[in-house]
């Protein structure tokens, strides 16, 4: 550097400065940030194992009742977003105890949450007046400004503790500021509609005659497991393994063919014994529910196995790999429905 180019440096700080306090910027000096020639995000792959997870998880249910808590749930941050809540820059993800008895009470809000039950069953979520009870393995929708509660009043007179992933679009709806939520004055609301009646209706193929949706949320609240990993089963016996994925199929709204959900997507996986994938990149980031099975995941070179019960976050563009030492069935989650309508999805099957 010669004393010409020190001399501007030096000037050009002292403009810096000089701007602070008007609240203006040199675009030139953050515009590789600002328009990175690859996505570079903060965000981390991370696993969190049951086994390590589950004391606490337990710990949290002798410390605070669901009621008390409203929510008692573990959030899974992203190691690198610390006290934000995020386990991707939009997503949120945390995992919800609720035990025999408990109710956890009515409430809506304008950010959507997807269930996708871990561990335990016969607690039960209600949606806009019809309850679904839980098993491993579903997947259950609160839609948006929908009235929900929860509750655990077991199965045949047998309760257990019930644990199961929360997915929401929390951090989307906090970028745009457009947060609402109403507290019920009743705990439990009003059952309207017996079990099944939506999944009825919806679920089978048919749709009532004059449906018309009335939201871009699927009209199916529940889509249980057993029925998913049926076809996942059947399909994988067929041989339809993709090189990269596995047998992958992505939860539907059979009222459009869209998305479940407007802002989050929803995919079953099944990576068949010995499977081996390709690697793989997509700017959406996705948070992974395992099933059942063992294998790993390699991000960037980095290994992380993973069994029943365990999640993990691999972030946007983010190279990965699968492996599967058994049949293993992998639940995952992303904000793909929102990248699609920005058009700014990309990914890539790379060569192996
Ligand atoms: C919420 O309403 C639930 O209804 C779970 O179970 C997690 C996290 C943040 C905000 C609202 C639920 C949540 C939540």
């Amino acid at each position: 550097m010669n004393a010409n180019d020190t001399g501007a440096a030096e000037m050009r700080g002292a403009f810096y400065r000089d701007l602070k306090p008007l609240h203006l910027s040199p675009l030139w000096e953050s515009l590789a940030t600002l328009v990175p020639h690859t996505p570079n995000g903060p965000c981390v792959p991370a696993l969190w194992r049951w086994d390590d997870v589950r004391p606490f998880i337990e710990r949290a249910g002798e410390l605070i009742t669901a009621e008390e808590a409203v929510r008692r749930v573990l959030i899974l941050e992203n190691p690198a977003l610390p006290g934000q809540s995020s386990v991707t820059q939009s997503l949120y993800a945390g995992l919800q105890l609720i035990l025999p008895g408990e109710v956890a009470p009515a409430h809506r809000h304008v950010q959507s949450a997807l269930r996708f039950i871990v561990h335990g069953k016969g607690a039960y979520t209600a949606v806009d007046g019809e309850r679904t009870t839980m098993h491993p393995g579903d997947f259950i929708i609160t839609p948006s400004w929908t009235w929900h509660d929860h509750g655990n009043d077991g199965i045949d007179g047998q309760a257990e503790p019930v644990v199961w992933l929360d997915g929401l679009d929390i951090p989307m709806v906090r970028f745009f500021d457009a947060g609402f939520e109403e507290r019920n004055a009743a705990k439990s609301q009003q059952v309207s509609r017996r079990e099944g009646n939506a999944l009825a209706r919806y679920g089978h193929n048919l749709l009532p005659v004059d449906y018309r949706p009335s939201s871009p949320t699927s009209p199916i609240f529940s889509y249980p497991y057993e029925r998913s990993r049926e076809v996942l089963d059947r399909l994988g016996r067929d041989g339809e393994v993709d090189d990269w994925h596995g047998v992958k199929l992505r939860y539907v709204n059979p009222a459009t063919g869209g998305w479940p959900m407007p802002t989050l997507a929803t995919f079953l996986q099944l990576l068949p014994r010995g499977f081996s994938g390709k690697p793989y990149r997509s700017t959406d980031g996705a948070v992974y529910s395992v099933v059942e099975g063992r294998g790993r995941v390699v991000v960037d070179g980095v290994s992380f196995a993973f069994g029943p019960k365990d999640h993990f976050v691999v972030p946007s563009w983010k190279t990965h790999v699968l492996h599967a030492d058994e049949d293993a069935v992998l639940f995952s989650f992303s904000d793909r429905p929102v990248q699609v309508a920005l058009d700014i999805l990309r990914e890539e099957k790379l060569p192996g």
